[in-house]
């Protein structure tokens, strides 16, 4: 889902093309439509490449508490893409957990899941991403890697029970139908336990964190200039 931000705004910045236009693996999660919203949800089975089987099954799974949205592969238990878009906290009944609102990414047994998202036009692109270990209490560890046209350019690991790791920033130069594919990866060679909570976002506009180093810096300057 596109969405104008008043990011600009806020930090002062409007003007004729103050609009930003920013993606969001969570929160333009559809569990209707695939793909949907500049999104592609499927997997292959290298981590690198710009191969893409699409998932082709969708559904709600209840947990001993809550209930994931799913897209998955008919024949390949467990790999996907969720989202927990109901009440409650997802317990998987394994010690997994995914906090409301929070969408998730499982690899199969050699396989990755993909989220790929499909540029809409000529531009420079910020994205942010992060990776916690959803099913962390019993040693699941898996990774989340940003490939790029075909090519890994990051990478974060999700090896914090319940925990995100560090964010990774960056941007991109992108043609029209360029993908950036954020790819879950069993890591450790094992594919258990690997519900893989993903934060992936990407937009027209510096992320916050990149903004706010460029205010603070703004700031200073002005304060070097009154002297
Ligand atoms: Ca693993």
């Amino acid at each position: 889902m596109l969405k104008e931000s008043l990011f600009l705004l806020v930090f002062g910045i409007a003007g004729a093309n103050a609009f930003a236009l920013d993606w969001d693996y969570a929160a333009d999660f559809s569990p209707s439509s695939n793909p949907a919203g500049g999104w592609t949800y499927g997997w292959r089975g290298t981590i690198p490449g710009t191969a893409l089987a699409e998932f082709n099954l969708s559904g709600n799974a209840a947990g001993v508490s809550g209930s994931l949205d799913y897209w998955q592969n008919n024949t390949i238990p467990f790999m996907g893409c969720y989202k927990n878009n109901s009440g409650l906290g997802f317990d998987g009944g394994e010690g997994t957990l995914t906090p409301i609102g929070e969408a998730s990414m499982h690899p199969g047994n050699g396989l990755n899941a993909v989220a790929r998202w499909t540029a809409p036009a000529n531009g420079t692109y910020f994205y942010s991403f992060s990776a916690a270990a959803f099913g962390g209490n019993i040693n699941g560890i898996s990774s989340l890697h940003l490939v790029v046209n075909g090519v890994m350019i990051d990478m974060a690991l999700a090896n914090i029970p319940y925990t995100y790791g560090p964010v990774h920033n960056g941007s991109v130069n992108l043609l029209t139908g360029d993908v950036m594919d954020f790819v879950v990866d069993m890591e450790d060679g094992n594919f258990n336990h690997d519900s893989t909570g993903v934060r992936a976002h990407i937009s027209t506009v510096p992320e916050p964190a990149t903004m706010l180093a460029l205010g603070v810096g703004f700031v200073a300057l002005l304060k070097r200039r009154k002297k």
